[in-house]
């Protein structure tokens, strides 16, 4: 099976990325330029007509291609076509409380951080931007802090990654979100230690420093104003 991953450097779409690679998929990596605002354009409206990414196409060299979109389903296809990657765990109720936390991510913490980088996506009054990254800023920093927590209580458990010894698409949704951190003003040196600590563990995986190196991604973008 073959597929094609539309995926922006340091966006969410990292995630199944790097899942992609970590399977060792068959697929093309497509670079979207969203600085440029490519995710506008009608040709990638063509393929997402809500111009973001990620978008996986499911065999794109077939008369059928599909297009699946949303990080969490993705995520749930991809854990069910390579099995052996055991992405997400099998008993119902531990999958359960992965699917609960990664929904969080993606419902929760990752818009926060949107009113701070697009706050134009929610309101068209400029005037009150700054408030509202203001006020995200200190929600993004305690939702960090409550990762951090995640991660201390795995290290305290000795587990290697956060579902247990198997590297997980929380793990990565966990690195792209302290990432943007540098961006939302929380240094990931002198904040949330564990989590830093994790993540840095998580980007040296051999697979997912192949997808680090491909998106030119530096893990501390965090800059002092
Ligand atoms: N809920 C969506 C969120 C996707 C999303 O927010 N993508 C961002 C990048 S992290 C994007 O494409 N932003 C460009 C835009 O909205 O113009 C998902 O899970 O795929």
């Amino acid at each position: 099976m073959k597929f094609k991953l539309y995926f922006a450097p340091g966006a969410c779409s990292f995630v199944p990325h790097a899942m992609l690679q970590i399977a060792g998929a068959d697929f093309e990596p497509v670079m979207v330029k969203l600085h440029k605002g490519e995710q506008n354009s009608p040709e990638y409206h063509a393929i997402n007509p809500r111009g973001q990414v990620p978008v996986l196409v499911v065999n794109p060299e077939s008369e059928s291609p599909v297009a699946l979109t949303q990080i969490v389903a993705i995520i749930s296809y991809l854990n069910d076509v390579f099995p052996s990657a055991q992405f997400l765990p099998i008993e119902p109720l531990a999958k359960a409380r992965a699917m609960s936390t990664l929904a969080w991510m993606n419902n929760t913490v990752h818009p926060t951080f949107t009113h701070i980088f697009m706050p134009q996506k929610f309101t068209d009054n400029a005037t009150i931007h700054g408030d509202l990254g203001a006020f995200n800023r200190k929600l993004y920093a305690a939702q960090l802090a409550e990762l951090n927590a995640m991660v201390e209580a795995k290290n305290a458990r000795e587990a290697l990654y956060l579902l247990g010894s198997k590297l997980s698409p929380i793990d990565l949704y966990c690195l792209t979100l302290t990432r943007w951190g540098g961006m939302a003003g929380v240094d990931p040196t002198t904040h949330n230690a564990a989590l830093w600590g994790h993540i840095q563990m998580v980007a040296a995986h051999p697979a997912v420093a192949e997808v680090v190196a491909r998106e030119r991604l530096q893990l501390n973008v965090y800059q002092p104003s």
